[in-house]
């Protein structure tokens, strides 16, 4: 039914390129709409760059320290990561692609290539319907093909996605491992079956990749550890599902790993729902969220990231004796008010 969907959903030539880009082969690429995005990125790296102690300043010292590359919900204290992820352009294409509206919910920062092997975001970031999710990768720079660039498989959003029932593994009583590795070798076994080419993207600075839900894609090998590969991923949820994670789901007992999910336009939480109505998460007390962990590491890198070098706590609260009478952390609250109200932390 595309075809004819494709002709009452009223797009503009480049939409409709789009719209059958996504269809067929399972990504798009655009350039990303935004007359600022030059100096976005410029900022961006100045302010996150100063996290991954790398030494960008010396062409021929190692950008690939093999730890901590990334920086997951920098939207949280960076007013353009936020700018990006909420971008109204691309907001409205993808409430045209898509048909409801678009909630963008994650963002990652990276100076280098992820070297990530090939996955499904349907995996990490499953939704009721199915495939209502897509990610948008920003190249910060033009990508070098050394340097690991965005790989992917066209043609694999359409396959089935591999769920837990279907590679024989149930989520109760398994040990709470990463969302992506059990599914790795029924992947690795599908692409040997297919006649697909994996591709790699090589990106322009400002160039944007759109992909399915389902679109198997990954890092390629950084062949040249002295290159950078600055990127940014935004993704995507859309209105009126239920969001989950399959790895720990077991969904033909109705046992969902439901996610809690923030719309960094808004800052709201979008609430689960199905068909219309609001389901509330219910999770076992054996089970706590296994995501916590991971909520709390990348909330204290957010909160790094936006300290000054030169940050002393001690100074922050005698400065800002309100903030010292409400008990808060000083370098919380820099990171989340302090900066933007130009808040002093040092004397002198
Ligand atoms: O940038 C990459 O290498 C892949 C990132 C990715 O898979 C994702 O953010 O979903
Ligand atoms: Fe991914």
């Amino acid at each position: 039914m595309f075809e004819s969907s494709l002709d009452e959903a009223g797009l503009t030539a480049e939409e409709r390129r789009i719209a059958l880009e996504l269809h067929t082969r399972g990504f798009a690429v655009i350039d990303f709409p935004d007359a600022e995005i030059e100096q976005r990125i410029a900022r961006i790296k100045e302010h996150l760059g100063a996290q991954f102690g790398i030494d960008f300043a010396d062409d021929s010292a190692t950008k690939n320290t093999g730890e901590n590359q990334r920086i997951q919900d920098a939207w949280l204290i960076d007013a353009d990561v936020r700018a990006i992820a909420s971008n109204e352009s691309m907001l409205s294409l993808l409430k045209k692609l898509y048909g409801r509206r678009a909630i963008p919910f994650q963002t990652l920062n990276f100076p280098v290539g992820t070297q990530q092997n090939l996955h499904s975001d349907s995996n990490h970031f499953s939704s009721l319907p199915e495939r209502f999710m897509c990610g948008v990768w920003l190249a910060f720079e033009d990508v070098h093909a050394d340097a690991g660039p965005l790989t992917y498989l066209p043609g694999s959003h359409k396959w089935p996605i591999v769920s837990n029932i279907m590679i024989g593994r149930k989520a109760h009583g398994a040990q709470p491992v990463s969302a992506q590795s059990p599914f790795e070798a029924a992947w690795e076994a599908l692409v040997a079956a297919s006649n697909e080419e994996q591709e790699v993207f090589l990106a322009r600075k400002g160039q944007a990749l759109i992909w399915a839900a389902n679109l198997l894609h990954g890092g390629s090998l950084q062949r040249d550890p002295t290159r950078t590969r600055w990127s940014q991923v935004t993704h995507y949820y859309f209105e009126d599902c239920i969001y989950y994670t399959p790895a720990f789901s077991d969904e033909a007992l109705g046992r969902l790993d439901m996610r809690s999910i923030t719309n960094i336009s808004t800052g709201e939480t979008e609430p689960n729902m199905y068909l219309g109505e609001e389901i509330s998460i219910e999770r076992p007390k054996s089970r706590p969220d296994p995501w916590a962990w991971r909520t709390r590491r990348a909330r204290r890198a957010a909160i790094a990231a936006a300290l000054p070098a030169d940050f002393d706590a001690e100074s922050y609260l005698q400065l800002n004796p309100d903030v010292a009478a409400a008990g808060a952390d000083a370098a919380e609250h820099y990171a989340d008010h302090g900066a933007r109200e130009g808040r002093r932390y040092r004397r002198g």
